[in-house]
């Protein structure tokens, strides 16, 4: 068969370092629009902060409500404000804020997919018109607390209650390990009650709920993780989630913020790599640049692989998502898949790096950090592994 390439017209996208296997390529117009523009806010306006920010434990300075006004914030919803974009589009956002720091993708998780999203499937017109156009613009921040100090692989195992009282909800227990606790306008809190597990919408004002910020972290830092408490907080009735009936409800809220984690990972991994190789490239030692010893290399193709392969899984299932095909099962299998390759590159990139590597005037070891609390939020790789396991041999291994 003769190809165009034969035939001396040469029409293939040329061979690139990151994009090795041209899946840019396979991106519509407005998906690489808004990849350029979320990388270039991410290179403009935030790489530079980002190493005091994680110094100082914080989100950098105004990042809420720049979010906002890019569209970033409950983007792939429709309606109140958000945008409605393409799960795609979506992931690309989140794999370009998270190639800067996991923290950033970390905070337009909880507030699109979990905090906005709870309130945008279950919650009623009232809470949407309330809080949904806020959160879009980043003028108010929301949280979602499911885990608990003793409940957190198996939320199941819960403590906080509501209880119906004088017409209105009295909620009493401990959330634990809570992304924007702190910084929390509203938290969507899941309680036990009479009725099974319900969700309910916390504003920060709220008699007897307190935050008390985590110290002492060393992943994840630009970002705000809080306990937050609830003592008799007197709640209306209407603070329920009209539509949320049982674990269910916030296990569909981790499945849309693990989809985003999918492609984060990707973006964490392919700064790695980029910096390893670029790095690779500059550093001489034994007379050679240290890109030109075998060992080097196969490190540089490994990482190489896996961030390619990685992007690839990612970009199948915002396909499907679009297409409304995809099941938690298989953003299970992305999520275990994804997070331990880009926790495998930021490793190996640190070595390419040497002893440059365990500073922050280098991104990895801040990546690498962030990528063992991503390992373990939103599901840990032991229970994506069992949530795998349950799929192909239809026995649960959980107890
Ligand atoms: P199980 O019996 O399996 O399920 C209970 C009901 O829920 C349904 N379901 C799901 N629905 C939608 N999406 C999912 N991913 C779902 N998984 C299960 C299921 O069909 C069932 O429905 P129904 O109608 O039959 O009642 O429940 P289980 O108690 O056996 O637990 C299963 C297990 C272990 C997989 C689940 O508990 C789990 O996923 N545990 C991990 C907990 C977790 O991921 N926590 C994350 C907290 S939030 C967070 O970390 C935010 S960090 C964000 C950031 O900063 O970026
Ligand atoms: P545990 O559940 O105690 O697990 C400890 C170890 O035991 C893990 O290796 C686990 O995989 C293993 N294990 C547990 N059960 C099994 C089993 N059946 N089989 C085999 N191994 C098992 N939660 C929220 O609700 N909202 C948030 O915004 C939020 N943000 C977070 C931010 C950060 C930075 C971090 C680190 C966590 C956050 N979390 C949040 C909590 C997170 O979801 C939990 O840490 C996670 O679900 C694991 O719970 P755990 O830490 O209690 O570990």
């Amino acid at each position: 068969m003769t190809t165009a390439a034969d035939a001396g017209s040469d029409v293939r996208a040329p061979l690139t370092t990151h994009d090795f296997l041209a899946i840019d390529s396979s991106l519509s117009d407005e998906e690489r629009l808004i990849r350029d523009t979320v990388r270039a806010f991410v290179r403009r306006d935030l790489l530079h902060q980002l190493p005091d920010a994680y110094t100082q434990g914080r989100l950098p300075a105004g990042f809420p409500t720049a979010a906002g006004q890019l569209g970033l914030l409950g983007m792939h919803l429709h309606g109140y404000g958000c945008p409605g974009t393409s799960a795609v589009c979506y992931g690309l956002a989140c794999m370009e804020l998270e190639a800067g720091d996991s923290g950033l993708r970390s905070f337009v998780s909880v507030q699109g997919s979990l905090a906005m999203f709870a309130i945008w499937r279950y919650g009623s017109e009232l809470h949407k018109q309330t809080w949904l156009p806020r959160m879009a613009k980043g003028v108010a921040i929301g949280c979602f607390g499911l885990t608990e100090p003793d409940a957190g692989s198996d939320p199941a195992a819960m403590r906080t209650t509501a209880r119906r009282e004088d017409d209105g909800w009295v909620l009493n227990g401990t959330k634990m390990w809570i992304t924007n606790g702190d910084i929390a306008d509203v938290a969507i809190v899941w309680a036990k009650t009479p009725d099974g597990i319900r969700g309910f919408v916390v504003p920060r004002t709220t008699p007897g709920f307190s935050t008390h910020e985590i110290t002492h972290k060393l992943s994840l830092r630009a970002s705000t993780t809080s306990e937050l408490s609830f003592d008799d907080s007197r709640l209306p009735a209407d603070a329920v989630l009209p539509q949320a009936f049982g674990l269910r409800a916030p296990l569909s809220c981790l499945t849309e913020a693990r989809f985003g984690i999918i492609w984060g990972a990707v973006g964490a991994a392919r700064a790695c790599y980029e910096a390893a190789l670029a790095y690779a490239s500059t550093r001489t030692q034994f007379r050679s640049p240290i890109a030109g010893f075998q060992l080097t290399q196969a490190k540089l193709v490994d990482m190489l692989t896996h961030v390619n392969n990685s992007y690839l899984l990612a970009l199948h299932l915002g396909r499907l998502k679009d297409a409304g095909q995809l099941h938690p099962e298989q953003v299970s299998y992305a999520k275990l898949h994804n997070v331990d390759k880009a926790l495998n590159v930021a490793r190996t990139a640190r070595t390419i790096l040497g002893a440059s590597g365990i500073t922050l005037d280098y991104p990895v070891m801040r990546h690498m950090a962030n990528l063992e609390s991503v390992l373990t939020y939103e599901g840990t790789s032991e229970i994506h592994t069992l949530v795998v396991g349950r799929a192909v041999t239809g026995i649960a291994a959980f107890h």
